[in-house]
């Protein structure tokens, strides 16, 4: 197995949840200042010259969300709600950031660089509604689905951390509580303290 990474890129999602999994996986290093992405060797792997990349035998995957699904289904069974309603909200902040957080946020980036500031407020409103809608459906926790720690905790966790990080948001309370206990976990700790992401 092998994880395509850097510590300043979308395979920080997959490499905290292999360490959360507990699999070995080689991480190969890509240095973007190098544009080893777009390397021939790497675009034999990901065509888009874009990480997150994962290699498993013969399964070769791309998109950081459908690496994600994949470790979990096939080797994470236990950070999956099993088959029936709990499923539903798993499915919703499985993709959630991809499909709702990460275009808005490109938008205020784009505002932000464009200098318009109607439309970067607009964006900014678009995007604070987003974690609000995620502050409102957060439980009892300790975890996005309550008891169990999930992959979903991963996909959701590293993109709002990612955007507080950056200055993008402001994490509401509750979602506050639920960073500091991610922080907490030894898996968390050991993917982005020890290695930088
Ligand atoms: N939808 C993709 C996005 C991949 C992506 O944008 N990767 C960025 C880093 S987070 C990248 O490799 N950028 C370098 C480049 O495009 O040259 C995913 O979630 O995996």
């Amino acid at each position: 197995m092998k994880l395509y990474h850097n510590p300043r890129s979308r395979s920080t999602r997959p490499n905290w949840l292999l360490e959360e999994i507990g699999l070995d996986a080689e991480r190969v290093s890509i240095d973007f200042a190098k544009g080893e992405q777009k390397s021939p060797e790497y675009l034999a792997i990901n065509p888009l010259g874009q990480l997150p990349a994962f290699t498993e035998g013969e399964a070769t995957i791309t998109e950081s969300l459908a690496i994600c699904l994949y470790l979990a289904d096939v080797h994470g069974p236990h950070l999956v709600p099993p088959p029936g309603p709990g499923r539903a909200s798993y499915y919703r902040w499985m993709v959630y950031p991809v499909g709702t957080l990460e275009p808005r946020a490109m938008e205020v980036f784009h505002h932000k660089a464009g200098g318009d500031a109607e439309k970067l407020a607009e964006a900014k409103a678009k995007l604070d509604a987003s974690v609000e809608v995620v502050a409102d459906a957060f439980g009892e926790g300790p975890w996005v689905l309550g008891e169990q720690f999930t992959t979903a905790d991963v996909m959701l966790g590293s993109t709002l951390m990612w955007l507080s990080m950056m200055g993008q948001i402001e994490l509401p309370p509750v979602l506050q509580g639920w960073v500091g206990r991610i922080m907490q976990r030894p898996a968390w700790q050991r993917a982005f303290a020890a290695s930088g992401g």
